[in-house]
């Protein structure tokens, strides 16, 4: 037989019908699988995605990756990051308010995107597999849809159990992979809305004949008993959605509500007293020695071609500030608001000005006019030499902001040791990961 040959003989097989099992019709019996039951998970998931994307840019942008490579260092984000903007220090929840969104609804709606692929599995099964260009080409987008649908759900469930199993950096690839999810996710939705739209209005009642145009092959041509009706498989996603809620979203609140985070991994009880509120990474854990953070612990400040070295004592004898401020973590988890005192970071950096401690044109946006204001961004180092974290960057507008402090005491108590002690930086609005504990060196100055 020649070549030409063989491929018809190909293609007879392909027509003469699909081997047996899931790829035959009649296999898959679910009498409540169809346009409307797909189309009703499918039109949350829209709008669910949609917030998940956008929340999801935004703790990029305030994670602040453009700040002198310290945050962030993600290849070709520049392109990628065309959004990115100075994340805004108000409101001061802000961070709270879109991370916990974005983490608690990443969870509450795991049981929609698996029934949502349950109630289309027999067109995973579809014969023949491709039937034209365009066919597969669609079904190379829904590789990525699928794919990158559970990439993304799964790195971020996996970060906020904190798991970090996946090979580099979790931001660069749940960045990258929610770039390439969002675009499978439109091509889909543009082909796919207009028939949701009829299927849902059609009712839960109306169910297409099998293999007809309408039915887009998830209806069985020879369906099972039902043991459930279509609603009520809805209403026990939805149910599954909100269980799941329950035990979630109580971390993103905090203070007595993190009790009820039972799923989520901070929700060990923090003790009592001015520093019993969630704790990321002990001082034992990442190696902080008594000696680092004892008597000879120096504060050096940097800025234009100045520099100075305060003592505890010295740092104390700074004017002190107030500022109320919860802890909000990529994680999901955020504290209530908790009153942090210490020295401004503006006037930290206004000891190492261009115009030294109160002279006029020093920092500020104030400066004489005609004057250009020096850019006041702060590179934040730690102590710290275990584990991943070395250090942290700020902007201007974060630095300028007279809430930001060095904090040297919370709620009327001296820094415990795991809260950062003898001082660490809380900024209003900005990511927990900002907040770096156990500061020993500020470098004032353009970062970026
Ligand atoms: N030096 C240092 N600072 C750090 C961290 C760290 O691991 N090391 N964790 C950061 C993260 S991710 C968060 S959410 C906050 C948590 O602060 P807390 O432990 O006081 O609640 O601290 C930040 N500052
Ligand atoms: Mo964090």
């Amino acid at each position: 037989m020649d070549a030409s040959g063989g491929r018809r003989a190909g293609r007879e097989r392909l027509r003469s019908g699909p081997p047996p099992g899931p790829a035959r019709p009649g296999f898959w019996r679910s009498p409540i699988r169809g346009p409307w039951l797909t189309a009703v998970f499918g039109l949350i998931l829209l709008v669910g995605v949609t917030v998940l994307f956008v929340t999801g840019l935004l703790s990029y942008a305030a994670y602040n990756p453009d700040l002198a490579a310290v945050n962030d260092q993600t290849p070709g984000k520049g392109w990628l990051g065309f959004y990115l903007f100075p994340w805004p220090t108000s409101p001061y929840w802000l961070y709270r308010l879109t991370q916990g969104v974005h983490v608690v609804l990443g969870i509450v709606l795991v049981p929609v995107l698996l029934a949502k692929l349950w109630s289309v599995i027999p067109k995973l099964f579809a014969w023949p597999p491709v039937r034209s260009v365009a066919h597969g080409i669609e079904r190379l987008s829904l590789l990525l849809l699928v794919g990158g649908a559970g990439f993304e759900f799964a790195t971020g469930i996996l970060n906020v159990q904190l798991h970090y199993i996946f090979p580099g950096s979790f931001y660069t690839l749940h960045f990258y992979g929610a770039w390439v999810f969002i675009g499978a996710f439109v091509v889909h939705v543009a082909f796919r809305l207009p028939r949701a739209v009829r299927a849902v209005r059609a009712g839960s009642a109306a169910q297409p004949a099998p293999g007809s145009e309408e039915a887009a092959g998830l209806v069985s041509p020879r369906p099972a008993q039902p043991t459930i009706s279509r609603r009520g498989a809805v209403a026990l996603v939805g149910l599954g959605a909100l269980a799941l809620f329950a035990v979630t979203a109580g971390q993103s609140v905090g203070g007595r509500w993190r009790r009820t985070a039972v799923l989520a991994p901070h929700n060990a009880d923090p003790g009592p007293g001015p520093n019993g509120f969630q704790i990321n990474k002990t001082a034992g854990s990442v190696g902080i020695r008594p000696s680092d953070i004892g008597p000879a612990w120096r504060l050096t400040v940097r800025g234009a071609g100045r520099h100075a070295v305060l003592t505890y004592e010295e740092l104390l004898a700074m004017p002190q500030h107030e500022a109320a401020l919860p802890i909000a973590c990529v994680e999901g988890w955020s504290t209530t608001d908790q009153l942090w005192s210490g020295v401004r970071l503006i006037d930290l950096a206004a000891l190492v000005g261009p115009g030294g401690p109160g002279a006029p044109g020093g920092p500020g946006r104030t400066g004489a006019a005609g004057r250009a204001v020096p850019d006041v961004g702060v590179l934040v180092e730690s102590v710290q030499r275990g584990g991943s974290f070395r250090s942290g960057a700020l902007r201007d507008n974060q630095v300028r902001d007279h809430r930001a402090l060095l904090a040297v005491r919370v709620n009327g108590a001296v820094l415990s040791p795991d809260h950062g002690y003898p001082a660490r930086v809380i900024v209003p609005g900005a990511p927990g990961v900002l907040n770096t504990k156990w500061v020993t060196r500020l470098t004032f100055g353009e970062l970026a």
